[in-house]
């Protein structure tokens, strides 16, 4: 089988969210958004599909690499993208994980199997955890601590046993504040009783010693792990934080350097969970060697985003990987509905707060090709 084609078909879609200047999402107006759809065609008329907001930039450097390659060489492929990506290169590691998440659902829908048991299936769901947007100034929002708490209380009645809570960040006016950040998660607590698991991503630059003082807060009111609350790039701070700190400490999530990064955090115990993202790492392929590094650590490594890759990857894992990651939620975002590009969602969620992967072929996403042809902008 050889790859003949490399296309992206960017179309238009309403979309209720926008991103603050640190790239948080939050709730918006209605407005027009692009999305893109990624395709990998074949001589052999089996195509791979993945979506992605860069892959236009990704598609135009790796198309003369991809073209007239087998596509089942996954491995060659993506260290040869992956050598591209030195040296000021534009080839993201975001637009690196959709190219390698089509040759995954490529190889799965040309072997009629979904891509978590062509990876080696341990389970078909999983439970997830309600992963709220970053604090506002919305009524009827997430502007205060009762906000949350009362929020909190509407993910258990939803099926969530877990929540994770991401507080206030720069853009909003007295943040950050630990001593705001605390008072969130205190009333989380007070709301959600002591049977939730409940974990806090804050504002990620904090220093140590505000790091420390959330930690103890945090150890306090039972919480199960502590993320990215300072800057990921001092890994020292991380050991200092990780070595006083009973409640567990899960990163990195955005340092930069994919597996090499979580094999240096693991050998000198900068956390006490890793964490691994296939938009953060460049795919689902490295993202199965973090897992399988973490398990020869004995160490649990967490899923970070809602993307369908992660699914796939959760459920081919046994000890390291626990939750999903769902989200990001919040009391005015309807998550229960697939965007107009899907048919389905890809993470359904029963009322015991559990995930079942897609079973379809590939990757199992839905897609609705007749919405992206009747909105295209540009292929
Ligand atoms: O607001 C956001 O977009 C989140 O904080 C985002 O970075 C999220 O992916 C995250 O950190 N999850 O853990
Ligand atoms: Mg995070």
């Amino acid at each position: 089988m050889k790859i003949t084609e490399v296309r992206v078909e960017t179309f238009r879609y309403t979309s209720d969210k926008a991103k603050d200047i640190q790239g948080h999402a939050h709730p918006a107006d209605p407005h027009d958004a692009l999305q893109s759809l990624l395709t990998i065609e074949t001589d052999e008329g089996v195509c791979g599909y993945s979506f992605g907001e860069e892959v236009g930039m990704a598609q135009g450097l790796a198309r003369p690499l991809l073209l007239g390659e087998n596509p089942f060489y996954r491995e060659r492929i993506w260290q040869n993208l992956y050598q591209r990506q030195r040296d000021g290169s534009t080839l993201s590691d975001r637009g690196l994980d959709v190219i390698d998440q089509a040759l995954w659902d490529l190889a799965g829908r040309a072997l009629d199997q979904p891509v978590y048991r062509l990876l080696g299936a341990f389970r078909d769901k999983v439970p997830a955890y309600g992963s709220t947007m970053c604090g506002d100034e919305l009524e009827g929002g997430l502007n205060t601590p009762q906000a949350y708490a009362d929020f909190a209380l509407q993910l258990v009645a939803r099926g969530y046993k877990a929540i994770k809570l991401h507080t206030w960040n720069t853009p909003t006016p007295g943040a950050p504040d630990v001593r705001s950040d605390v008072a969130a998660c205190a009333a989380v607590r007070e709301a959600v009783g002591p049977d939730i698991t409940l974990m806090l991503d804050p504002f990620h630059y904090y220093t140590r010693q505000d790091a420390l003082q959330l930690g103890r807060e945090l150890e306090r009111l039972d919480f199960y792990w502590l993320e990215e609350p300072m800057d990921e790039a001092s890994v020292s701070s991380y050991i200092w934080l990780t070595e006083q700190l009973d409640l567990q400490i899960c990163g990195p999530e955005t340092a930069k350097g994919g597996l090499r990064t979580r094999a240096e955090w693991m050998l000198r115990n900068a956390a006490d969970i890793s964490r691994v993202g296939t938009q953060d790492v460049g795919g689902l392929t490295p993202t199965m060697k973090i897992y399988h590094l973490a398990e020869a650590f004995g160490m649990q490594c967490e899923s970070h985003g809602n993307g369908v890759g992660n699914l796939h990857a959760l459920c081919a894992t046994s000890v390291a990987g626990k939750y999903h990651e769902r989200g990001l939620l919040h009391p005015f975002i309807d998550y229960e509905t697939p965007p107009p590009w899907l048919n389905a969602l890809p993470d359904p969620m029963d009322d015991e707060g559990m995930v079942t992967v897609p079973q379809g072929p590939g990757l199992g996403l839905d897609i609705n090709f007749d919405y992206i042809r009747d909105n295209l902008v540009s292929s």
